[in-house]
């Protein structure tokens, strides 16, 4: 582990601004990993996956009224949390305010309005054409929240994400093999840092202006190496230009010590992609009897681990 990357890290930490209701969030992931570990009477970890969804927001001022976004409607991370869940992992769900949500991809895209009508006397009724798809989505969403098996964690800026990520995998390392970081979420590379931030609304009228972005420490090497060793590692890599989307794929995988980098381009993100891992090359597509492209695709990863917690010797659970 390169020591620069890690006083990279701990600088961005140091600096950043102190994150919003830290002490709930650090309680409420302990908690939820606590009930998941073996315990003295012989009960078994069950596998839980981290998945990030949406894009993270660069603020340029600390009252920030502008700000740089990465691109992810959070579909990708939505659908997956599904797919796992039905697997039988428990899901935490680290995911942009805003973007989709498990069990609601496939409401109407304005829900509350589109969906109910008012029906005299305070009151509102649903409306019929919705009925099937609203009743679906909150019985779904709520049987899985219930369940104790999906945490729902919400950031917006980069800030937030990289906190909350990091808070998460110090908790699930407990769970050595049996835990799963799949990092789906549009994480930007540059960012202004909070020190050099201007406190109030940058003001125009003075021409052109011009600002120096620093780079984002590497915490995908972080994670992998000092945050979470023993987990099983998958990221993503988004390129339009298809020509050199492998080869990133495959850098990213030697750079960072990724179990598996999987390998998307922007257009065609929903019909396949192609999963690099030391072995090789592998392409996923959705059959027609599939509605999305993480089916196949967590299943695959699934297997993957299993041999990845086969070949540590350890407890192999079958889900
Ligand atoms: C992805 O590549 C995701 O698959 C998408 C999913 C964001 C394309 P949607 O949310 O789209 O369903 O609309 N995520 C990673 C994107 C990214 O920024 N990766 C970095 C890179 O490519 C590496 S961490 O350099």
């Amino acid at each position: 582990m390169d020591a620069v990357e890690v006083r990279n890290a701990e600088t961005f930490f140091a600096s950043a601004p102190p994150l919003r209701d830290r002490d709930a969030i650090v309680a409420k992931v302990e908690e939820f990993v606590q009930r998941r570990l073996p315990t003295a009477s012989g009960n078994r970890a069950s596998r839980m996956v981290c998945i990030t969804s949406g894009g993270t927001t660069v603020p340029l001022e600390r009252k920030c009224v502008r700000f740089i976004d990465n691109f992810s409607s959070g579909h990708r991370g939505a659908a997956s949390t599904e797919c796992f869940m039905k697997a039988g992992y428990s899901v935490i769900f680290i995911n942009r305010r805003g973007t989709a949500q498990p069990f609601c991809r496939f409401l109407p895209e304005d829900p509350l309005l589109t969906c109910f009508e008012p029906a005299g006397d305070n009151l509102i009724q649903l409306i019929p054409s919705h009925a099937v798809a609203v009743q679906k989505a909150v019985t779904e969403y709520h049987s899985a929240l219930n369940s104790g098996h999906l945490l729902n964690l919400p950031y917006t800026t980069l800030f937030e994400y990289l906190e909350i990520l990091k808070i998460v995998s110090l908790s699930l390392r407990q769970l050595q093999r049996n835990c799963m970081f799949y990092l789906a979420a549009a994480v930007s590379d540059f960012y202004v840092p909070w020190q050099s931030m201007v406190e109030h609304k940058i003001q125009s009228g003075v021409g052109p202006m011009a600002m120096e972005l620093a780079q984002v420490p590497k915490m995908l090497m972080l994670l992998r190496h000092l945050w979470a060793p023993e987990a099983f590692c998958v990221s993503f890599k988004l390129e339009t230009d298809v020509k050199i989307l492998i080869k990133k794929a495959q850098a990213a995988r030697e750079k960072y010590g990724m179990h598996a980098v999987v390998a998307n381009e922007l257009e065609t993100r929903k019909q396949k992609v192609i999963v690099v891992t030391n072995e090789g090359q592998v392409l996923v597509e959705k059959d027609a009897s599939q509605a999305d492209v993480e089916i196949p695709l967590v299943d695959f990863l699934i297997a993957q681990q299993t041999s990845y917690i086969e070949a540590g010797g350890a407890n192999v659970l079958v889900v």
